[in-house]
């Protein structure tokens, strides 16, 4: 048995299963797990692959330590969706962060990520049994919980679905000036933006829109096990943060598997045709 995530054009990513362990339709969202033979459960929202647990590392590191190793020194942080807990985990990675709020809209997922999946399924535990003083977990919409928030965090990290649907209002320029107006500066927002082949549009419609609202904006691209890859993330600056430049200090201490901030600038490998489209903040 396989499951195929089709993406538009016919391009499918696929992985052979052995079961589906759990389905529900929430008040979001159609929520599966199954089992794959060689990168153990996957998470499906919608039909789209979240993650598998062999590879999930390869989506949350570059999601989370480049805009965290970038900022001089994050102490709040914020991160909108990731229900599954691996944002969060890699956020309180950082022996810095002394506060980190998480805000899921949907409760279902974080009750699947604790019974069904290995991601961040310690973290939450800790956090749903209060052992985690560090994070605060939240279930409400992302989009209503920043509105009105005035320079409450150093970083805002987010971990969405798709931008259709539940996750489309986290891709609107009024969401961005939101989460703008509740960083402070220096600040730093990231969020995941899609395939760089085949949502090329959508990730371009965010860069234009992140542009009219944060100080500086960068993409880069990471190859993420499960998605179609390269995938693209956006990084806005609030003051003078500077997303080329990561403290390596601090980095060293993380252990990381697939982000190197040795090879930061790899990062930032992005198809040619697209250079001339984004009018790229380089590296330099
Ligand atoms: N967040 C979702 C990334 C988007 C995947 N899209 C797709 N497969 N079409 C990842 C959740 C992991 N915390």
């Amino acid at each position: 048995m396989e499951f195929v995530e089709w993406y538009p054009r016919g391009y499918g990513v696929g992985f052979k299963v052995r079961r589906k362990l759990y389905e529900e339709r929430s008040r979001y969202q159609k929520i599966e797990v199954y089992e794959t033979e060689g990168f153990g459960r996957m998470l499906v929202l919608d039909g789209t692959i979240q993650l598998v647990e062999d590879g999930e590392l390869s989506y949350h590191e570059p999601l989370v330590h480049p805009a965290l190793l970038t900022h001089p020194a994050p102490r709040e942080a914020l991160v909108v969706g990731g229900g599954d807990g691996g944002a969060l985990r890699e956020v309180l990675r950082h022996p810095g962060v002394e506060r980190a709020v998480m805000v899921e809209l949907d409760e279902a997922v974080l009750r699947v990520a604790v019974e069904h999946l290995n991601v961040g399924k310690g973290v939450l535990e800790r956090v749903l049994a209060g052992r985690e003083p560090r994070a605060e977990l939240r279930v409400e919409s992302g989009a209503d919980y920043v509105k009105g928030k005035e320079a409450a965090f150093d970083a805002i990290v987010v971990d969405s679905t798709d931008p259709v649907g539940p996750a489309a209002v986290l891709f609107s320029e009024g969401f961005y000036g939101d989460a703008y107006r509740a960083l402070r500066d220096p600040g730093v927002y990231v969020t995941q933006a899609g395939s760089v082949y085949l949502f090329t549009d959508e990730f371009l419609t965010a860069y234009r829109r992140m542009r009219r609202v944060f100080d500086r904006v960068w993409a880069f691209s990471f190859p993420v096990i499960g998605y179609a890859s390269p995938w693209a993330f956006l990084v806005g600056a609030k003051g003078s943060v500077d997303f080329g430049r990561v403290d390596l200090a601090r980095a060293a201490a993380l252990d990381l598997r697939y982000y190197d901030p040795e090879r930061h600038e790899t990062l930032f490998q992005l198809p040619r045709y697209l250079r001339g489209l984004l009018a790229l903040d380089a590296t330099e």
